[in-house]
């Protein structure tokens, strides 16, 4: 930028065109540049690194934060699955119009306007992106500021541009010509559009793997575990038991999720790239003995190998917020053993890396269900997405009172010094999961031809298993017990199945099971929130007249 220029960027300059001589729009569009100039920078720079968020990410996590669990309770869990994707593209949103609307105040007003607006950004953007416990706070801060500072003097100089012409531009035109002023600004302009354009593209090409991403593709577990460690003993079955798995079922459930359509749910807009060479998980608060594991210390101890199916509290009747999992890793109860746990130490408070903390009753453990601190996802190192390094997995609890990804410390306490994340945002403090059922074939709305149609589904009530599943037809009260294929454990779901005569016309198709205690699933039907949902699976299918 030529200072002689702009001597007094905040007064317009009285030789040649004024602003007052432009479209209005004009200083809408440097204050729309400006602020995408300002933006990319901060892209770039997150592009480079693997723990400074962009600007946009950074108000995106605040936002996630500051939001009342009450308001949004069922779809804030959401935000690490589909729920976000609404938000970054709305924040960049937000930020252009406010920085157009900045630049049309300072061309029609003062230059002020918009130094201190986009300064204000710098700020917001410098305060969300260093606040996250991944982020570095000093240089989020400076990066931010630096952002800020070039968006300022990109509006700076475009609305300069707006008073008269480049000295190029005077060479070949009458700096006094009103179009040439106007090419010029719209030139100066479209110019750092570009590059702003450029520098977005740039900023995803060059966001390339994470160090989290190497290490993981460099692990080989492919004999991690020998496979000693049976399944629980299972309930006794008032259902008929098939040997083997219904997988081959078209449309059901396969027995065990596979890792890349296993549901995803977290808090996390930026998943945690997590360096397993300086992680560390740690062992704190009521412990005789507080200590720390690296990962090859980890990965040295006996591990076992569970199947446990893990379920959000947000599921509803019927949805796939569910899944089932080999779960590989170090019983929890080996690792607080050493650690002594303390008498009174009613809580075990989960945290991550990026802070989100998950607590359940320390007595759960007694009752010998599977508690593991998990390594391995079906055979493979965990997935980034959901938790690698390490996480936790306790069957029978949901994810959000005790399946903490991405851990780094395993705190003891009592029950009512800490509550998790999820407890003041409306969910209850205690999350044992619920009987459930659901009827995945036929689909809810099929039409079908009459005839002997299979009809199947999962169910499961982990700890306690699932003794029966019952069928019924157009909302009659005859249950008809179903096939169940043969339980991996009581901590998993079971797959059913039964065939039906299906006749022409409109149907109801109903299920629910008995858990291995010999309880009937609740009828419901109840929300999600607080504490689970509750109730009967029913699709309407159509059969065909033939
Ligand atoms: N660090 C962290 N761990 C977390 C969460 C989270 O938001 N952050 N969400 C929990 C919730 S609500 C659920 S249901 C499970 C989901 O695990 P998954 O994404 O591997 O299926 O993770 C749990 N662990
Ligand atoms: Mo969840």
């Amino acid at each position: 930028m030529n200072h002689a220029e702009t001597s007094d960027p905040t007064t317009p300059a009285d030789d040649g065109a004024t602003a007052a001589d432009h479209p209005r729009w004009f200083g809408a569009l440097a204050g729309l540049v400006a602020a995408a100039v300002a933006l990319v920078f901060g892209e770039l720079v997150a592009a480079f690194s693997d723990t400074i968020p962009g600007l946009v990410l950074g108000v995106g996590e605040w936002i996630v934060d500051v939001t009342p669990g009450d308001l949004v309770r069922a779809n804030i869990e959401n935000f690490g699955s589909n729920g976000k994707a609404w938000l970054l593209p709305g924040i960049t949103i937000v930020a252009l119009l406010l920085g157009a609307v900045l630049g049309d105040l300072s061309a029609r007003i003062s230059n002020r306007i918009g130094i201190v607006g986009l300064a204000a950004f710098g700020l917001l953007g410098g305060f969300t992106t260093a606040r996250n416990p991944q982020s570095p706070a000093v240089a989020s801060w400076i990066w931010a500021l630096v952002a800020a500072a070039l968006g300022i003097a990109t509006l700076l100089f475009l609305l300069a541009r707006m008073h008269r012409p480049t000295r190029f531009a005077t060479v070949m035109e009458d700096p006094r010509d009103k179009r040439a002023t106007r090419r010029a600004f719209l030139g100066w302009s479209a110019g750092a559009g570009a590059v702003a354009v450029t520098g977005f593209g740039l900023a995803g090409k060059i966001d390339g793997e994470s160090v989290a991403e190497v290490a993981r593709g460099e692990l080989d577990f492919s004999d991690l575990v020998s496979p000693t460690s049976g399944p629980p003993t299972t309930a006794p079955l008032a259902a008929p038991i098939t040997p083997g798995s219904f997988d081959e079922i078209p449309g059901l459930a396969s027995f065990v999720t596979p890792n890349d359509t296993f549901y995803r749910i977290d808090t996390a807009i930026r998943v945690p790239q997590v360096d397993p060479d300086t992680w560390s998980l740690s062992f704190t608060g009521m412990v005789d003995n507080p200590y720390t594991l690296t990962f090859d210390e980890i990965l040295a101890m006996d591990l076992e190998e569970h199947l446990v199916t893990l379920s959000c509290v947000s599921n509803d009747i019927g949805a796939d917020l569910v899944g089932t999992a080999r779960w590989t890793g170090v019983p929890l109860t080996t690792l607080l053993e050493r650690a002594g746990v303390q008498e009174g130490a009613e809580q075990l408070v989960g945290r991550s890396v990026d802070d989100w903390t998950a607590g359940f009753p320390t007595n759960l453990l007694d009752d010998g269900r599977t508690a593991l601190l998990v390594v391995a996802m079906n055979g493979e190192p965990l997935p980034i997405v959901h938790g690698f390094p390490a996480r936790l997995v306790v069957a029978g609890l949901y994810g959000y009172v005790s399946a903490v990804k991405w851990i780094e410390e395993i705190h003891l306490t009592t029950w009512d010094a800490v509550d998790g994340y999820w407890i003041p945002r409306g969910w209850a403090k205690e999350g044992p999961m619920k009987t459930m059922s659901r009827i995945d074939v036929p689909g809810h709305n099929d039409n079908v031809d009459p005839g002997r149609i299979a009809v199947a589904g999962i169910a499961w009530s982990p700890p306690r298993g699932i003794s029966d599943v019952q069928l019924s037809v157009d909302e009659s009260d005859n249950w008809v017990s179903c096939e169940i294929a043969a339980p991996g454990s009581d901590e998993t779901w079971v797959q059913w199945r039964t065939d039906w005569d299906a006749t022409p016309g409109q149907h109801v198709l109903r299920v629910r099971a008995v858990d291995g205690d010999g309880q009937l699933q609740p009828i419901g039907p109840k929300d999600v929130a607080p504490d689970g949902a509750e109730g009967w699976h029913a699709i309407r299918v159509n059969v065909r007249d033939v």
